[in-house]
């Protein structure tokens, strides 16, 4: 009795102090630039973690794709090498099909129709699927509209684009559409992309303003053209195996800690959507601002039926119907 007794208090005093000594640290992985709008969302993360936490838990940016490319990353939190990341939606629908539906070329009419839709019902849903997979959905965070940037000429209409190797991310329905547009669509990981334009592996890429910006692609590419193709959203991602060797109020923290970095990086974002084109241009870019956008967006469209055929029109008229 006296024996059981004295090791129930000792053990729980060892772990009352294995507690309040233990500070837990994790990592979140990115591809961009420690200061682009993904490491200042994950500086917030980190930052709201440490507030919520009393300091107990705090955290690292692992960027510049350290510790690999998108793909790679979410791999990584399905075995729990990962702790969090920070991933455009580019590799996440060959994770989970649905998410797919975000990818469609002129989906979006604009940031605050893109921004409505995933603060909403669909995005609720489409984080429900990503739970499904082996994965956690924290929060819907942004990269931005993206758009073509290459070395060999000013792109004004789809005809410019034709023949010229465009690499895309790893994604069906970007690879489709730029085809259908006239491209030569040549999938790759982000951290080889940099080195890919730069020895003229491929002539040009598409990104938003964000990355363009953030990874200095000036020093590698002369044109950029607004097309606003495509909506990038990005995903705040959790390993479930993390999560779930974590307290009900832990987890919490880490959900408020995602929302954070959403706010923040979508702040950046704002503010690069203003500055942006000066700052390209500044950098020796030449900017075409004035595209017309519906010969592209008629070209593209039968790539919607990468995603339709198997899953059906309905998401995709839930998302348009978004006001
Ligand atoms: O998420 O791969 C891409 O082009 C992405 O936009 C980039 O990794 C940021």
């Amino acid at each position: 009795m006296t024996y059981y007794t004295m090791t129930g208090i000792a053990g729980a005093l060892i772990v009352a102090a294995g507690f309040a000594s233990a500070q837990q640290s994790i990592v979140i992985g990115h591809t961009l630039s420690a200061d682009s709008h993904y490491g200042i969302g994950a500086d917030a993360f980190i930052a709201k973690l440490e507030e919520l936490s009393g300091g107990e838990w705090t955290g690292e940016q692992a960027p510049a794709g350290q510790l690999g490319g998108e793909r790679d990353m979410i791999e990584g939190l399905q075995i729990g090498s990962l702790d969090v990341v920070i991933t455009s939606t580019g590799p996440l629908g060959n994770f989970v099909p649905e998410v797919y539906a975000l990818d469609l070329p002129f989906l979006f009419r604009d940031y605050d129709h893109a921004r409505a839709v995933l603060d909403g019902e669909v995005g609720e849903e489409l984080l429900g699927k990503i739970n499904e997979n082996q994965l956690v959905g924290l929060a819907w965070s942004e990269n931005g509209f993206r758009h073509v940037t290459n070395s060999q000429r000013p792109v004004n209409t789809p005809e410019d684009l034709n023949g010229l190797k465009l690499r895309t991310m790893e994604n069906r329905v970007h690879m489709e559409a730029f085809s259908q547009m006239g491209a030569a669509p040549t999938p790759m990981a982000f951290p080889e992309l940099f080195t890919a334009l730069q020895q003229g592996v491929v002539d040009g890429q598409e990104n938003p303003v964000t990355v363009i910006t953030a990874s200095k692609f000036w020093e590698v590419q002369d044109h950029v053209s607004l097309t606003g193709h495509v909506y990038s959203p990005a995903a705040v991602l959790a390993s479930p195996i993390v999560l779930d060797a974590l307290t009900e109020e832990q987890q919490g923290w880490f959900y408020e800690a995602a929302a954070a970095a959403a706010e923040a990086t979508r702040a950046e974002v704002n503010r690069l959507e203003d500055a942006g084109v000066a700052l390209l241009r500044e950098n020796g870019m030449e900017v075409v601002t004035d595209i017309d956008k519906a010969p592209f967006a008629e070209l593209a469209q039968p790539a919607y039926a990468v995603y339709t055929d198997q899953y059906g029109t309905e998401l995709v008229e839930r998302i348009q119907a978004v006001q």
